[in-house]
């Protein structure tokens, strides 16, 4: 095993021969994944029941995994090889000897894990770990590349920073460097970084970046990411790598993510968005239209979500964003899921709420609603609609009373266009 980090994905040449593809996976979040998988948003469907579940079953998460095989798809001693199962699971933490004409001192530790020496960690040690320093929360997962929510889970472990604690003394760390399993193929490496600061300091009452190891109550399934998944509170998908095996500290104050090819703010924060379910395009006139969807409170949390019923009259114009009749819309709240009464019915057996991070630990509930950095159902029913056809828009606003989809630098910090449903009531 060699010291030094891994090889950027795709040398300068295998880029130009490979941007031919480009066009037909411009969802796709990685240079890599252009030769291997775009990340294609998942095809709106009626759910079969609301509110949605506050912890989505793992197996129904939208799936984006780079990878061929796909890491999850391997069995038997190939998963043993890949280091992929509870008992073979090791974890590597080493010092990037990277210097260059800015970055004069290599960053080192004073212990280092290795495989090669036998000190790679390993999951019983995690856990034991984690008996001293857990943390668990509940967080949705979403691609900075698709506009829609991936899943929420309750996740829990042990704060990077009481793993890396066990490399004795740094010196000349400003950033921390991870990679997940990736078939050995330079080509399939996905990886991701934070700052020192991010990882090792945390503003009270504010989530640690952490090495999580159980999802909703149990191991976290091969699926999604296990035995151990970093998990980035705040970020996108891309910072929080599945099936990760290799940490190392370096001196070089770049981000080194995946995520920031393709012109992707590998800095971004999760976006406070309103997103509308699958929905039927028809409706018999004198019905109630009932409407959903899911809010994510991201970075400037959730303060409503609104929406914006327009009529269509026949050889009117299509409305577009920002356009008269838009700026001139009037936006009605919706209902937001209502607070659970009793959290033992939402956590799995054995998970009180006093012990989540974001719950006040004598009452067992949240400090706020919804939560930063998860998701609640929201849902519309409209009545005594005429026939015609219409357009019914929602957003979220968040706690700055801004409307979605501002804040909006750019649209490569995070999809939060506001969505539209077109019907027809006759
Ligand atoms: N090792 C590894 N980790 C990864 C990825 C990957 O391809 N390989 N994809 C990332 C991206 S881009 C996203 S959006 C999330 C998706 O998480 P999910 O599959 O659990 O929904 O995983 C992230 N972690
Ligand atoms: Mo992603």
């Amino acid at each position: 095993m060699p010291l030094s980090p891994e090889p950027e994905p795709l040398s300068r040449r295998a880029f130009v021969r490979n941007t031919s593809m480009a066009a037909a996976s411009a969802l796709a979040g990685g240079i890599a994944s252009r030769s291997i998988t775009a990340d294609a948003a998942p095809p709106k469907t009626v759910p079969a029941s609301y509110p949605h579940p506050l912890l989505t079953a793992s197996d129904d998460y939208y799936d984006v995994s780079r990878g061929n095989p796909k890491p999850h798809s391997l069995v038997g001693e190939a998963l043993v090889e890949a280091r992929l199962t509870a008992e073979s699971w090791r974890l590597e933490i080493v010092a990037d000897p990277f210097t260059s004409e800015l970055v004069k001192e290599p960053a080192s530790l004073t212990k280092v894990l290795t495989l090669d020496d036998g000190t790679a960690l390993d999951l019983p040690a995690l856990i034991e770990l984690g008996k001293m320093h857990s943390v668990r929360f509940l967080k949705a997962i979403q691609c900075l590349n698709i506009a829609a929510p991936l899943g929420q889970g309750l996740w829990e472990g042990v704060p990077l920073r009481e793993v890396l604690r066990l490399c004795g003394t740094m010196k000349n760390v400003r950033r921390i460097y991870y990679w997940g399993y990736h078939n050995n193929d330079p080509k399939q490496v996905f990886q991701s970084s934070l700052s020192y600061t991010e990882a090792m300091e945390t503003p009270p009452g504010d989530l640690p970046p952490f090495l999580a190891y159980r999802l909703n109550g149990k191991p976290i399934p091969l699926k999604r990411g296990g035995p151990v998944r970093l998990i980035v509170p705040w970020a996108h998908g891309f910072k929080s790598i599945k099936w990760l095996q290799r940490i190392a500290v370096t001196n070089d104050f770049k981000a080194n993510d995946t995520y920031a090819n393709q012109n992707n703010d590998p800095e971004s924060h999760l976006k406070t968005a309103a997103y509308i379910d699958g929905a039927p395009d028809k409706y018999d006139a004198g019905k109630p239209i009932f409407l959903s969807g899911l809010a994510l409170a991201g970075l400037s949390g959730l303060k409503r979500v609104e929406h914006w019923l327009h009529r269509i009259e026949p050889g009117a114009k299509p409305v577009v964003q920002d356009d008269e009749t838009y700026r001139a819309a009037r936006w009605t709240p919706c209902e937001l899921e209502a607070l659970p009464t009793d959290w033992s019915g939402v956590f799995p057996a054995g998970v009180s709420s006093k012990d989540v991070l974001g719950f006040d630990p004598k009452t067992g509930q949240p400090t706020a609603w919804p939560l930063r950095y998860s998701m609640i159902s929201w849902s519309m029913t409209l009545r005594d609609l005429p026939p015609g056809k219409y357009e019914f828009r929602a957003r979220a606003v968040d706690l700055n009373d801004f409307a979605q989809p501002e804040p909006r630098p750019v649209q490569k910090t995070g999809k939060n266009a506001v969505e539209v449903h077109r019907f027809e009531v006759s």
